[in-house]
């Protein structure tokens, strides 16, 4: 097929100028033919031998197979592969995780981790906010922040939205945001929606208590920075993109646009349809890293195996220390745990993240038998109570929003 190898097996990468990739494979070819299939496809090959192919391009710009372990392969990209100033997160993305995922002699394919060169994270900014940014704005420096998702997540109107949001604030959330499927319908038009719910946090803000809400401004690509910019100046305090259906390209334009000046919640509603396959797709920690580098402030990692959504104990705490890392020259992102979350699960979660997260509950807030703000009340005392060195058990034993939380949904073992 090739003639040159791409095979340079028990090398090391160099961290300044390689982006380094981990795919798990499964074939039934040689490892080693896979591998190699892989790293001609996605670099100076393709599936026959090329006239035009020469030693130095190859040497250049030929990938470089550096490892197989069992079913996992790594593979070097020079970083003169790729082009960000015009190309960016998408040409990075049809290097690393294009055509192999539709290569037939491969059964499945699935980019697990990527380590991007020195030279390649210099060229983007990573978050503006950030984790710290996030919890200076809404004056909680060390406990969990804490959200709700307005529910039903869609049919209320303006006047109900900020209603609800006003009510998940007096019962002391700090965070709330638009479902991922409400932007700018009929019933909840965005002007009208942002407006409402601005006079809402600003209430909030007369009886001093601070909180965020973010706006849902996820469109077409040619139209993001101007939605955002509108409903910025509707009041939105915060805006949410879904990175997934938009692209890492909408998070970066709106976190580089000079004329935006609130942090950005990035929501990965589709995700499933990369990540669920643990042998094929993307996982989320390459989705994570990406939305860090493009400089999204705050975004969902999963619960840690205890909510409604497929994640693994493992695989989630990759994401959130990845939000983390200290080791990567941006701000640290805030991971955002939501999906099916209660009051009565934050032991167990908590056990698993630490605080430094942002709790969210859509159902969880607006389910509970008291209404909006006990529900927030019971989420809020179940987060302050474990912090304290508390069980939930205990605390409720003092405080009857959350009793009657546990009562209704129970504790998570
Ligand atoms: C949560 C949520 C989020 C999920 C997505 C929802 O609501 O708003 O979209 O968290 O999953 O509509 O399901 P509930 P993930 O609190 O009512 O479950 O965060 O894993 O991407
Ligand atoms: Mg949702």
């Amino acid at each position: 097929m090739t003639q040159f190898s791409y095979m340079h097996l028990g090398e090391e990468a160099d961290p300044a100028t390689d982006v380094v990739c981990k795919y798990r494979v499964t074939t039934e070819l040689p490892m080693e033919k896979a591998a190699e299939a892989i790293a001609a496809e996605q670099s100076t090959g393709t599936w026959t031998e090329l006239s035009t192919l020469s030693a130095d391009t190859m040497k250049n710009y030929g990938a470089r197979v550096l490892a197989i372990e069992g079913d996992l392969v790594t593979i070097a990209f020079p970083d003169v592969d790729f082009s960000i100033k015009v190309g960016g997160i998408p040409q990075i993305l049809s290097v690393v995780s294009g055509n192999l995922y539709g290569l037939d002699a491969l059964q499945k394919v699935r980019l697990e981790d990527i380590h991007f060169s020195r030279s390649i994270q210099a060229q983007f900014k990573g978050p503006r906010f950030g984790a710290d940014g996030l919890r200076e704005l809404v004056g909680r420096p060390e406990k969990p922040l804490i959200g709700t998702i307005v529910k039903p997540k869609i049919g209320l109107s303006p006047k109900e939205t900020a209603n609800y949001v006003y009510e998940a604030g007096a019962g002391g959330l700090t965070n709330s945001k638009d479902d991922e499927t409400l932007v700018d319908q009929s019933f909840c038009p965005m002007q009208d929606r942002t407006l409402a719910i601005a006079e809402a946090l600003d209430k909030l803000a007369e009886e001093g208590h601070k909180m965020i809400h973010a706006i849902n401004v996820s469109t077409n690509g040619d139209k993001i920075v101007e939605v955002a910019e509108r409903a910025q100046s509707w009041g939105a305090r915060q805006l949410m993109v879904d990175v997934i259906t938009c692209g890492f390209a909408a998070v970066q334009a709106l976190a580089e646009d000079p004329s935006i000046k609130v942090p950005i919640h990035v929501h990965r509603t589709m995700h499933g349809a990369m990540t669920k396959d643990t042998r094929h797709g993307i996982a989320m920690l390459p989705i994570v890293k990406m939305t860090r580098m493009c400089g999204g402030d705050a975004l969902h990692i999963g619960t840690l195996g205890a909510g409604k959504m497929t994640g693994d104990i493992q695989g989630d705490r990759d994401n959130l220390n990845a939000c983390l890392d200290p080791l990567e020259p941006y701000r640290t992102v805030m991971p955002v745990c939501s999906g099916g979350v209660y009051p009565g699960m934050l032991a167990k979660m908590i056990e698993e993240t630490g605080f430094n997260v942002q709790i969210q509950a859509g159902g969880g807030v607006a389910g509970h038998p008291g209404g909006v703000r006990k529900g927030a009340m019971a989420m809020t005392q179940a987060v302050n109570g474990l912090f304290s060195g508390f069980t939930l058990q205990e605390y409720a034993k003092k405080h009857e929003e959350l009793a009657q939380a546990l009562e209704k949904w129970g504790i998570k073992e």
